[in-house]
């Protein structure tokens, strides 16, 4: 991105919000046990999309009139000695297209002058106890308040423009792909009997190592892949396991995203049990793609992913009766209880930290249907959303008691054929699709997914 890409990203939303100044506080090391030995760093992606520089101790401000300044860490002549020669806050403001600069110290006294001229500060609401203390400092405002007088319109004016996204963008993330890829590709090529969890992920985090790119989450590596949000790696894959595989990383400078879910054989091959369940998963996946544009809402195709998977669980003798009223009902969360996917972009849940802002239209808000309430984006399609496709299907011990004690759903599930699947895990399929102006493109090289593709890529 260039510098006058920001610029303009800037100009955009500062007249789609109207008057007032705009604050965006970049993100700071965060210590992991001392100050000096800091967790990796990772910018906000606000401030990466609306000025791109990936440094701790950042802020800009936009004021009324259009102006930019960037406010950021003084000059030590020590760093010289610790950093070596290094762009100073006059090139990254230059990189970023900000013709002012300042040290973060003088940003209190220049927003009290703006408040006492009656100007609003607008400012979204902070997620780090950092940024929460700076904002407290710079605003005066206690900090439980901040979150409150954060400026709405604000964040709806950031989701708008950071929920369609450019080429360039596009391009980033299918730059992340393909590592993503190679990671797969290396998952395929070792997974075997004997080995730990642990060994696929440590082998798939060091190819994302290797191209210097971070994992865009805590990676899911689980033979219990009925365990959502699993990360752990501590078992030993047995023959007749599934390993379920959701990661990802970020491609720099953006620090785009890709998530990207596979389910394989531990023993290369699927067994026709494994063969039943995952081809259902596939066919809800490939279903949901089929129907995504822009005339369908993310809620629409969730439903048809949910309908394809009440179908297929009744062709297995799990589930019985009508269709529509089972989904209606929600009796497919049993084996489905998670939406079909969510934004992905700068972040990989993109703008998770804005709310439903991001999922939902204006008047329109989450189910409290069990199931349902876990879909993070139910908005109508647009040309330039990307979104992740991850339908699944899950035995899970706990859920599958407690509705057989409260006698849940009993008319569209057989619990009894149900209780022969204990034990079985969690299969999972995830891509990336990007909603064009007819339909949809899956981003990226395709990692394998079609039984045959798997098995052909464990032959060995
Ligand atoms: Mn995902």
């Amino acid at each position: 991105m260039n510098a006058s890409t920001y610029s303009s990203r800037r100009n955009h939303l500062r007249e789609a919000v109207g008057d007032g100044a705009i604050l965006f506080i970049g993100q700071d090391e965060a210590p992991r046990n001392y100050p000096a030995n800091p967790y990796p760093f990772r910018q906000d992606s606000h401030f990466l999309y609306y000025v791109g520089t990936n440094l701790p101790g950042m802020a800009i401000l936009i004021f009324p009139d259009g102006k930019v300044t960037m406010y950021g860490p003084g000059e030590d002549p020590d760093d010289l000695i610790w950093h070596g020669p290094h762009p100073v806050l006059e090139d990254h403001a230059r990189a970023a297209g900000i013709d002012r600069t300042a040290e973060f110290s003088a940003l209190g006294e220049t927003l009290s002058n703006l408040k006492t001229q009656g100007v609003t500060i607008r400012y979204l609401p902070p997620y780090r106890a950092e940024a929460t203390l700076k904002l407290t400092l710079l605003l005066g405002v206690p900090w439980f308040e901040l979150a409150g007088g954060a400026c709405r319109d604000l964040a709806v004016a950031v989701v708008e423009q950071r929920s369609i996204k450019t080429d360039e963008e596009v391009a980033e993330m299918e730059r992340a792909l393909a590592v993503s890829k190679e990671m797969y590709a290396q998952a395929l090529g070792m997974i075997k009997p004997g080995i730990l969890e642990a060994d696929v992920a440590g082998a798939m985090q060091g190819i994302a190592l290797r191209h210097d790119m971070p994992q865009s989450f805590l990676p899911i590596v689980s033979v219990r892949g009925e365990v959502l949000h699993n990360n752990t790696y501590t078992n030993v894959l047995k023959d007749g396991d599934l390993l379920l595989v959701d990661s990802g990383v970020e491609a720099p400078p953006g620090f785009y995203a890709s998530d990207i879910t596979r389910t394989f054989p531990v023993s290369g091959e699927y067994t026709d049990k494994q063969k039943g369940i995952y081809q259902i998963v596939l066919d809800m996946q490939i279903n949901a793609i089929a129907a995504a544009n822009p005339r369908v809402s993310n809620r629409d195709i969730h439903f048809i992913a949910a309908r394809t998977a009440v179908e297929g669980l009744k062709g297995l003798g799990l589930m019985k009766g009508d269709v529509d009223r089972a989904v209606e009902a929600g009796a497919h969360a049993l084996f489905f209880p998670h939406g079909l996917g969510h934004m992905i972009g700068g972040d990989v849940h993109d703008m998770e930290d804005l709310g439903d802002l991001v999922g939902y239209p204006r008047g329109d808000q989450r189910s409290k249907q069990f199931g349902l309430s876990f879909l993070r984006l139910a908005k109508k399609l647009r040309p330039g959303f990307v979104i992740t496709v991850e339908p699944g299907i899950y035995f899970v011990p706990a859920l599958i008691e407690r509705w057989k004690g409260e006698g849940k759903n009993t008319d569209f599930i057989d619990f009894n054929e149900v209780e022969k699947y204990i034990g079985f895990g969690g299969v999972r399929i995830e891509d990336d699709l990007l909603i064009t102006e007819n339909g949809s493109r899956v981003l990226g090289d395709g990692i394998p997914k079609t039984i045959e593709d798997v098995e052909a890529a464990m032959a060995r």
